[in-house]
């Protein structure tokens, strides 16, 4: 029997960055607006890559170890509400020519190693909330935290207890 794992391909938001969404979260949003994200959870997604077996794996990882860009900058100032997946998110207004290209990317390796990509246009955020299908009163601006992003990581989503826990497996440096 072969064994997968479900992997995504992500950014880790800096410790900084993290304890300041998670104060502002606490503070904006009631508690029955919904689930919030584990602390430890918090990403901005670049590719989904669904079910992966370990000679995929390999691929994408060698698919992103050729990767080159260069590290940029982005803006965390907008916040959003998508009722039908449930989703509250905060995004950036303009996303970075940067961070758009190493999504398109890894997008691109992901669907060359035959992980199905969804033909959404790919709209970079992190998730804060889940089940969030009522109205939500979203704050009417964020206080744009910026953070570098000067790596980005291979994760594996795991269930324990019935929690979600993504674990890094790999990360690669943007030079
Ligand atoms: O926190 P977000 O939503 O950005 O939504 C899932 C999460 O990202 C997303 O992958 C991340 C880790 O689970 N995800 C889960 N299933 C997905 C799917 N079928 C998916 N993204 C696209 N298609």
């Amino acid at each position: 029997m072969t064994s997968t794992r479900r992997l995504f391909f992500a950014i880790a938001l800096p410790d900084s960055v993290r304890q300041a969404v998670i104060d502002w979260r606490a503070a904006r949003f009631p508690y029955e607006a919904g689930r919030p994200v584990a602390a430890a959870n918090l990403h901005i997604t670049l590719a989904f890559l669904g079910e992966v077996g370990a000679g995929k794996e390999q691929a994408l990882r060698a698919a992103a170890m050729r990767l080159q860009q260069k590290p940029f900058t982005l803006t965390l100032d907008d916040c959003g509400h998508w009722p039908g997946s449930g989703v509250v998110w905060l995004g950036m207004k303009r996303a970075p020519r940067g961070l758009l290209q190493l999504a398109q990317w890894l997008r691109a390796q992901a669907a060359r190693n035959g992980c199905y990509q969804s033909p959404l246009p790919y709209h970079p955020h992190v998730t804060l909330l889940r089940q969030a299908h009522q109205a939500v009163a979203l704050p009417s601006s964020t206080p744009g935290w910026e953070m570098a992003v000067g790596s980005f990581g291979l994760y594996a989503s795991l269930f324990d207890n019935g929690r979600a826990r993504y674990m890094l497996l790999d990360s690669w440096p943007l030079a």
